[in-house]
């Protein structure tokens, strides 16, 4: 049985950048694909995101004289993570992931696309103003209750997770449908933000008890 029109899945970044032997690998990232996959089956809406940057991107470190991948930086929006150049437009890196098995996916929100701000979030950018079009795409076609998984859990997860439950949809995270990168003990703080926020923790075994 197909979950109601009310809810959508959000698949996370699910690209080969972030899997094992990509340019910003998550650890064990491409255990998520055949839960997904699963998951898929019960939901009418999904949506996928890809983080799609161009190579002179403001979160990359190689764009930043003498600094290096996971340092920080001062940036007008706050401060930033420097990271490895991942998922530039266009190439391998930032396709998804060829198992994958969602031809119905009714839409692909790409992210980042702006050389100086950066996006972990599907709904709004790093710049906390720049909205992506996915709250209202999500309202015009009536969605009420958004779960969320994917890669990686304490960033781009976490933090859609979160404009979700602001922008007043019920939301759920699927824990072990997310990996996470989990640096300096960000993968806690986010479990603590998402919780103090009202996002519900769930396992895909009964969110697909519920969808069968
Ligand atoms: C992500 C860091 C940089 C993610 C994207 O998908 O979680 N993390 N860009
Ligand atoms: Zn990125």
């Amino acid at each position: 049985m197909m979950r109601s029109a009310d809810d959508v899945l959000l698949l996370i970044d699910l690209q080969y950048d972030f899997m094992p032997g990509g340019a910003l690998a998550v650890a064990r990232g491409d255990e998520v694909v055949p839960v997904a996959n699963r998951l898929v089956q019960g939901f009418s809406n999904v949506v996928l995101t890809q983080d799609w940057h161009p190579a002179q991107h403001v979160s990359f470190a190689a764009n930043h004289a003498g600094r290096a991948p996971f340092e920080t930086t001062a940036l007008p929006y706050g401060e930033q993570v420097l990271w490895p150049v991942h998922c530039v437009q266009g190439t391998e890196g930032a396709a998804l992931h060829r198992d994958l098995n969602v031809p119905h996916a009714r839409a692909v929100i790409r992210k980042g696309h702006h050389a100086d701000v950066d996006s972990y979030s599907a709904f709004l950018e790093a710049d906390r103003k720049t909205p992506t079009g996915l709250a209202g795409y999500l309202r015009d076609v009536g969605v009420k209750r958004v779960y969320c998984c994917g890669l990686a859990t304490d960033y781009c997860v976490a933090w859609s997770a979160l404009d979700a439950r602001a922008a007043g949809f019920e939301t759920v995270l699927i824990e072990d449908a997310s990996r996470a990168i989990d640096l300096n003990g960000s993968l806690a703080a986010a479990w603590q933000q998402l919780l103090d926020a009202g996002v519900k923790r769930a396992q895909s075994a009964e969110v697909l008890a519920l969808s069968a």
